[in-house]
């Protein structure tokens, strides 16, 4: 209830009829005792004080806007602590803090374990919205202390948070923002970095990773699936900006990961670092910029909010790419736009340089720091909260190959923010013939799940399918954008494992020396040799032998010895093998580099024409794995992509060099595959009305056959009981299926 402009009056009440008079005016008496003669104080709301000025009673005015009183109370009570954000805070006062907020404002925000550290620590994520306004809020989430040291950044979360619930039904914008938008925010992303920074290490940045080697941390901010380790990262476990082992190692970068995935409403983020005052919009891993519409949104609302935070207390940041501040891959902000598709910023607080302190910047600044992010995302909020929009993703992909004669469900999520969705407007539109597209509508699950199902194809088909659904606001979408000129297209088939070598026997691979003084390809087991740091300790796929660039195990030596390749090239080629289906490649590799300047590498070609070739590249690895192997695949795209047909006559080789200043180039090769897609169905050929392929006409066939007389285009020539199959299915295949059924023992 809103008591604006409500008063509090005292009237001398002198009789009985003006005791009625009053009563039947105010709707609340509040003084204690109610007599003749003496004075009373009642309520009287704006809309009867025409009716108390008619009266004739007289009285005096003791408030004029009882919410005002209101308003300064509740912001007496929500300041419970009003020093808490003029100091820096612990991990554990951090969270109580919070636990506080939520048992003080339980209809407003709650607390609960989005993950867990390297160390085992909880990483908390925060909801904030109200119980009002529509069912589908847009939502904005925020993560906060990727890196340790930049202390002022789970401070300003903190306080944006601590103000959002604490303003709530106070301040009119805050109302605004919590009954239009939910808040998903995790303010402390690396707990046990943080820990660090107060036990002594003030300016630690990474996480807590015990890498093995002596070396701790992980940089998260170079950690996530996005051109991973490829610029402005460090493949080496003891920099400040190592990448980790593999995308999203980490799992403090996978809850996050989690959290924003499982969160289809998100539709902006930001992730909050110091210093350098920065509003940074993506990319960073290169020198590209979003696509058009988003570009100018996202660079929009970036100049919204540098101007909102200089217009608070006149602070200026610089709103720019990522990319001009330098290049970095594998960051937050990249991935959330390029991967989850929700708009992202990094905005690095204050302050300006190190001559004010850089990560160690003085408390007093963390209130006005937090005053003015909290411009900033007010501004953000005014772009979401007028946002409409309907999306439709496939939380497990689109199938890039169907089964033969199998139907497939594919998981369909259609969230609607700020709009709803239209009823029985989520359609399946395919085609498995390339004419017309047919359409069915899709099957509701729960929430925002649907179901679409293509139904089995044969393998002469071409499965192509796209989805639609319409938003109450924004009219129709579909996935993919672009539809029906862009679909998601399958192929028919089964993948199988074409050539598999995991180098325990000779399948005639072949090493040439191109003018190195050292480091030829031998086939063998790692000799893990002792005096030998730069060694794998095994191979990769644990059957014990592997291709590695000098690797004596000759008895002739006194002790088995490992080296590498020094000043030239060597190179290993495969045998012949078969992709004439098509297929993928996939190997693991070891590369050991002290000189990651790109000259020294692992180089990887291939051929459509065996030995002869031309030779194309297809890879080249060039940045230090550590002591792990690491794994490759060479997708059919890819070679596409390098201009080669697929052949029966194919070849692939890697070509280690150490060039320049002689430093360490061990290489290995190890789990070597090729797979192609097959598709064959022949069994009904021998067996007609055989429709799921095992060799028997029975009961389990029903279904299929029922599917094939009834869903087009599901058609298999199993059903037709005519031999040799193939034949139109008609319906005397129908009597004769069900004839043979019957005549079954
Ligand atoms: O390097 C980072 O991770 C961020 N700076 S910080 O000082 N907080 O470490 C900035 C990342 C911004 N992205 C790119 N420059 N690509
Ligand atoms: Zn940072």
């Amino acid at each position: 209830m809103d008591y604006s402009g409500h008063w509090v009056v005292r009237v001398d009440v002198q009789d009985a009829s003006q005791l009625e008079q009053l009563l039947a005016i105010s709707p609340d008496i509040w003084s204690e005792h109610v007599g003749f003669g003496q004075p009373i104080e009642a309520r009287i709301p704006p809309d009867r004080v025409e009716a108390l000025n008619a009266s004739g009673l007289p009285y005096t005015i003791l408030i004029d806007d009882i919410q005002k009183w209101i308003d300064i109370e509740q912001a007496a009570r929500l300041r419970r602590d009003a020093t808490w954000f003029e100091s820096y805070h612990t991990l554990a006062e951090i969270e109580a803090y919070l636990d506080d907020l939520v048992a003080n404002f339980p209809t407003l925000i709650s607390k609960y374990p989005i993950g867990q550290s390297v160390e085992g620590r909880t990483i908390y994520g925060l909801t904030i919205t109200s119980p009002n306004g529509p069912a589908s809020k847009p939502a904005i989430s925020f993560s906060g202390l990727q890196h340790a040291r930049e202390w002022i950044s789970p401070a300003t979360v903190t306080y944006i948070v601590d103000r959002l619930v604490s303003q709530y039904a106070i301040n009119p914008d805050v109302t605004a923002m919590l009954d239009g938008l939910t808040f998903y925010v995790a303010p402390v992303m690396n707990p046990d970095g943080y820990v660090h920074t107060w036990n002594g290490q003030r300016l630690w940045r990474k996480n807590r990773r015990n890498n093995g080697d002596g070396t701790y941390g992980v940089d998260l901010n170079r950690n996530w699936d996005w051109s991973w380790c490829t610029a402005g990262a460090s493949s080496s476990t003891g920099e400040e900006t190592y990448c980790g082992p593999s995308p999203a190692s980490e799992p403090e970068t996978q809850a996050l990961v989690d959290y924003i995935l499982d969160r289809p409403d998100i539709v902006a983020h930001i992730d909050w670092h110091s210093y350098s005052q920065l509003v940074l919009r993506p990319f960073g891993h290169d020198y590209v910029d979003p696509s058009e519409p988003d570009y100018t949104i996202i660079y929009n609302i970036g100049q919204d909010m540098r101007d909102a935070i200089y217009a608070t207390h006149a602070k200026s940041y610089t709103h720019e790419a990522a990319y001009d501040l330098y290049l970095a891959a594998g960051t937050c902000q990249d991935w959330v736009y390029g991967v989850a598709g929700v708009y992202s910023w990094t905005i690095e607080l204050r302050p300006a340089s190190s001559l004010q302190g850089g990560f160690v910047l003085p408390p007093e600044q963390i209130i006005p720091t937090g005053e003015e992010s909290f411009a900033a995302v007010r501004e953000l909020t005014d772009w979401a909260l007028s946002l409409t929009r309907t999306t439709i993703s496939l939380p497990n992909g689109a199938p890039s190959i169907l089964v033969p004669l199998v139907a497939e469900t594919i998981d369909v999520e259609i969230a609607s923010v700020g709009e709803s969705l239209v009823p029985g407007s989520a359609t399946l539109h395919y085609r498995y013939d390339g004419g017309v597209w047919q359409s069915e509508p899709l099957t509701h699950i729960s929430g925002s799940l649907y179901q679409a199902t293509l139904s089995g194809a044969t393998c002469d088909d071409e499965p192509a399918f796209y989805l639609s659904a319409e938003g109450s606001a924004s009219g129709l979408t579909t996935d993919p954008a672009g539809a029906p000129a862009s679909f998601y297209a399958a192929a028919v088939g089964e993948f199988i494992v074409s050539f598999a070598d995991n180098f325990e026997t000779d399948t005639g691979w072949t090493q040439e020396n191109l003018g190195a003084t050292s480091g030829d390809w031998q086939r063998g087991v790692p000799t893990n040799d002792p005096n030998w740091a730069y060694g794998p300790a095994t191979d990769s796929d644990g059957s014990g032998q592997c291709w590695l660039t000098e690797n004596e195990n000759n008895p002739s030596y006194p002790t088995p010895y490992n080296t590498d390749v020094d000043n030239g090239a060597v190179r290993l080629t495969s045998p012949d093998f078969d992709m004439s289906g098509g297929g993928s490649i996939a190997y693991d590799y070891f590369l050991r580099l002290t000189d990651s300047d790109g000259s020294d590498r692992l180089l990887v070609e291939a051929s459509s024409n065996g030995t002869a070739g031309p030779w194309v590249e297809v890879a080249r690895h060039d940045t230090d794995g550590g002591l792990s192997w690491r794994s490759h695949v060479i997708t059919q795209a890819d070679l596409a992509a390098a201009g080669l047909i697929p052949s029966a006559d194919m070849q692939l080789r890697f070509t280690a060099n150490d060039s320049g200043t002689q430093s360490i180039v061990e290489a290995g090769i190890d789990a070597f595959s090729v797979t192609s897609v097959t598709c064959e169905v022949t069994t009904c050929v021998t067996v007609p009305g055989d429709m799921n392929g095992d060799s028997l006409l029975d009961g389990a066939d029903i279904q299929g056959f029922v599917d094939t007389m009834t869903q087009s285009p599901y058609f298999s020539p199993c059903a037709d009981m005519a031999l040799p199959a193939g034949a139109p299915i008609d319906a005397a295949d129908i009597s004769t299926f069900v004839a043979a059924l019957l005549a079954l023992p």
